[in-house]
């Protein structure tokens, strides 16, 4: 089952293909001078796929307001379709990251939904950070490092039951995210808080299936303004230093300091084995979750230059997991994660074409000058008929943004879909 008509996108792709040809060819022809053969550049663009959130096909919001578009989706099976019209058009979103209890349904549902239109499960997010109409303890002062016993009970067993969750649709992973943290200097005892979230963190993780991975999730601050229980890196490296091998770090870009040189933090978790993977998107203040690349695509970039010197010389245990987590306020969520999902492949395509070995040289000889230059060489490829031909190959359209709109999907959805209250949005 297709969302979008297989004939579209032909005729779409139809009026575009010629142009793409020359291009190709033209790019081929430059990137042969630099020993760069550009059908592998596009061979492993066509393998390179970045999950989508389920939360974010909805309109976000900011503390102020949320103005949803129309035809949003009403529950996760919306949700996956509009997933899948994404995959559809870009083929570069085969998976999607489901967030409990927002998207809770019977797995078995889920899992032939999702087989229906070829997508697969990412990692499983837990919810700790809200307070849900049914649950027995708040979480307005924490959760897994709360005070309270009871209260850290039921936020182990939340995740466990996303574990469960997951483990039914064939995931491989958990990313726990929790807010909890102070907003006063005394509130909270550090050292006893962050005990508290560790006892619960290895309940958990104990009960992790053996071909589980657990993702934690740093982040500076908000919802606590003073102080974070997993406020940054390093307080994530010991979290999986404390946990085990199956224990990893993820990495969101909005959730640093300004100025934060993230490229090295994921170097030095690289290094150490560390790495799980990404939530992708851009930022301009703080976790802006602004559409990836759309702020600063040379830093995305430096990340993915990271990414795949690893990937070159078989870093031990790296493996990440490219997951989007952005809020669309202002455009249609499936146009941002479209775009997204492109920035991300151009990102690790213009990655390909550093030339290391000459940029390892330069680094030798302590030339600063032509290594920068030679990442910049890199950067400023316009890759884009790579991407737009790998998309090609496989199905998907030239230009996914003219096919979506194109097809009217938004129009027919909103035929079908009441105008959407305030339900299933979320940052995270
Ligand atoms: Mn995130």
């Amino acid at each position: 089952m297709t969302m979008i008509d297989k004939s579209l996108i032909e005729q779409e792709n139809e009026a575009r293909a010629e142009n793409l040809k020359r291009d190709y060819e033209s790019l081929g022809e430059r990137l042969d001078r630099r020993g760069i053969a550009i059908d592998e550049i596009r061979d492993k663009v066509a393998a390179y796929g970045v999950a989508i959130p389920s939360w974010g096909v909805g309109t976000g919001g900011t503390r102020f307001a949320r103005f949803p578009g129309a035809g949003e989706p009403r529950g996760i099976f919306d949700k996956l379709e509009d997933c899948s019209v994404i995959n559809e058009l870009t083929r570069a979103t085969p998976n999607v990251s489901l967030h409990i209890p927002w998207d809770k349904a019977d797995p078995h549902s889920l899992k032939a939904k999702a087989e229906e239109l070829g997508l697969g499960f990412d990692a499983m997010n837990s919810n700790t950070f809200q307070d849900q109409p049914d649950q027995a303890h708040s979480y307005k002062f924490g959760s897994l490092s709360h005070t309270d016993a009871a209260t850290r009970r039921q936020a182990i067993e939340h995740n466990l039951e996303c574990i469960e969750i997951g483990a039914a649709l064939g995931s491989k992973a958990l990313t726990v995210w929790i807010g909890d943290g102070s907003n006063f200097p005394g509130q909270s005892h550090f050292t006893r808080q962050f005990e508290r979230y560790l006892e619960s963190a290895k309940e958990i993780y104990a009960r992790l299936p053996g071909d589980w991975r657990l993702f934690t999730e740093h982040k500076i601050f908000e919802p606590a303004f003073y102080s974070t229980v997993v406020q940054d890196w390093g307080t994530n490296y010991m979290i999986a230093q404390e946990l085990g091998e199956k224990a990893f770090c993820l990495v969101d870009l909005g959730h640093h300091a300004p100025n934060v040189n993230i490229e090295m933090i994921v170097a030095r978790l690289i290094q150490f084995g560390k790495l799980g993977g990404f939530h992708f998107n851009d930022s301009k203040y703080g976790d802006d979750d602004l559409d990836t690349g759309s702020i600063d695509p040379y830093r995305l970039f430096l990340v993915f230059n990271e990414l795949v010197d690893a990937e070159t010389r078989n870093a031990p245990g790296f493996d990440p997991a490219h997951m989007l987590d952005q809020s669309h306020n202002v455009t249609d969520p499936i146009e941002s994660l479209m775009v997204s999902a492109m920035e991300v492949q151009r990102a690790y395509a213009q990655a390909l074409l550093v030339e290391r070995s000459a940029l390892e040289g330069f680094q030798e000889s302590n030339d600063a000058l032509m290594a920068t230059t030679t990442l910049k060489t890199a950067f400023r490829t316009d890759v884009e008929p790579v991407l737009a031909m790998a998309r090609l190959d496989r199905g998907g359209a030239v230009d996914p943004v003219a096919a979506y709109r194109a097809s009217g999907y938004r129009k027919q959805v909103a035929d079908v879909r009441p105008q959407a209250s305030g339900a299933g949005g979320g940052i995270v």
